[in-house]
């Protein structure tokens, strides 16, 4: 019988590879597997108690808040605010980034961004819906956060994760040295390690992407559609369309199986509909540790300059050869866009 490793045991093993650190990082991250599970608790009886539905209330990027948007953004943040590693978070449904200036918090060294729960109009419809987080060292000395310590690239994250509520409910991580999936056992209330090590697949047959938005796609997009739709034994072509509408989910899929998942700039969004600090650059750091590749057709997500706390980007993202397929077509529609 396999030895049963919960994450708290694994974070606090894998303290050793950061020969600085005090154990800041591996509390917050304790701290954020413990918000995960009340969620998930609630998530798993969204249909039962009355947090279906609307909140009533509409967050910055005017999107209407479901109710357990509301109450795993109120999670996280109580969790981060009580642990004390954190001192600033930058939340989809925040306007603002939050300074938390408590005594414990206010010099800590940690700021946490985060999507509480992406892909939540699936809610009502029990299909899976994720969390996703990313973590920076803060910039600023002391004092009160600045747009300094938010406004940062992804490449400077130290770490960053996503849960996954589905048919079971799973933390994935990296702090930069390879990428581990946990999986809840609700019988003993912990997160035991399921998916040491993971890697993506460096090709797949899996494209995730709304093609409901196919006339308004870049010439290089749909140029990668039809390729991805042409008859081509050699290369199991065509391949299999299978997009959930929660990113998450259709990254997590393409994590274990291969795939590729792609947001192009659309007439609806003009910049991309993914965010940039908490959605976008977390994954891409993740899958980019797991062998993949992400980018926004032309350069690498981890690099983009972020200017703007709901910064949008277009992403393309998955298997390694599936991108580079991807961005070879791009390339022949549009010149090199100079790095922004
Ligand atoms: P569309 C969910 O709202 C989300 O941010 C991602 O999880 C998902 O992949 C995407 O938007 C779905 O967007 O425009 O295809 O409904």
């Amino acid at each position: 019988m396999q030895s049963i490793k919960t994450l708290g045991q694994f974070i606090i093993e894998k303290q050793a590879d950061f020969p600085y650190a005090k154990g800041e990082l591996s509390r917050l991250l304790r701290d954020i597997g413990i918000a995960s599970k009340i969620v998930n608790r609630e998530v798993n009886k969204a249909g039962l108690a009355d947090i279906l539905g609307d909140a009533g209330s509409i967050n910055i990027q005017g999107e209407g808040q479901k109710k357990l948007d509301v109450y795993a953004n109120e999670q996280f943040i109580t969790a981060l605010k009580s642990g004390g590693e954190c001192c600033v978070v930058v939340s989809e449904e925040n306007d603002e980034y939050i300074y938390i200036d408590s005594e414990i918090s206010k010099n800590a060294k940690y700021v946490v961004a985060i999507d509480p729960l992406d892909g939540s109009s699936n809610i009502d419809v029990n299909v899976g819906v994720g969390t996703v987080f990313s973590i920076f060292r803060r910039k600023s000395k002391s004092g009160a956060a600045t747009m300094e310590d938010v406004l940062q690239r992804g490449v400077e994250q130290v770490a960053a994760g996503y849960v996954i509520y589905g048919s079971s409910t799973m933390l994935v991580y990296t702090t930069g040295k390879g990428v581990n999936g946990f999986t809840l056992d609700p019988s003993i209330g912990e997160f035991c390690l399921s998916h040491p090590d993971m890697k993506i697949p460096k090709d797949g047959v899996i494209y995730s992407i709304n093609e409901g938005y196919y006339a308004h796609f870049p010439d290089g997009i749909k140029k990668y559609i039809k390729f991805c739709q042409v008859e081509d034994e050699k290369t199991s072509r065509p391949y299999t369309s299978r997009y959930t509408g929660s990113m998450v989910a259709d990254l997590h899929r393409n994590m274990i199986k291969g795939g590729i998942f792609l947001y192009p700039i659309t007439a609806k969004s003009p910049k991309g509909k993914l965010r940039l600090i908490y959605e976008c650059n977390p994954m891409a750091f993740i899958i980019e540790q797991a062998g993949g590749k992400a980018s926004d057709g032309y350069n690498r997500i981890l690099e983009l300059e972020v200017t703007e706390l709901h910064q949008r980007s277009a992403i393309i993202i998955g298997s390694e050869n599936m991108v580079l397929k991807a961005e070879e077509m791009m390339a022949c529609f549009s010149p090199q866009v100079t790095k922004k």
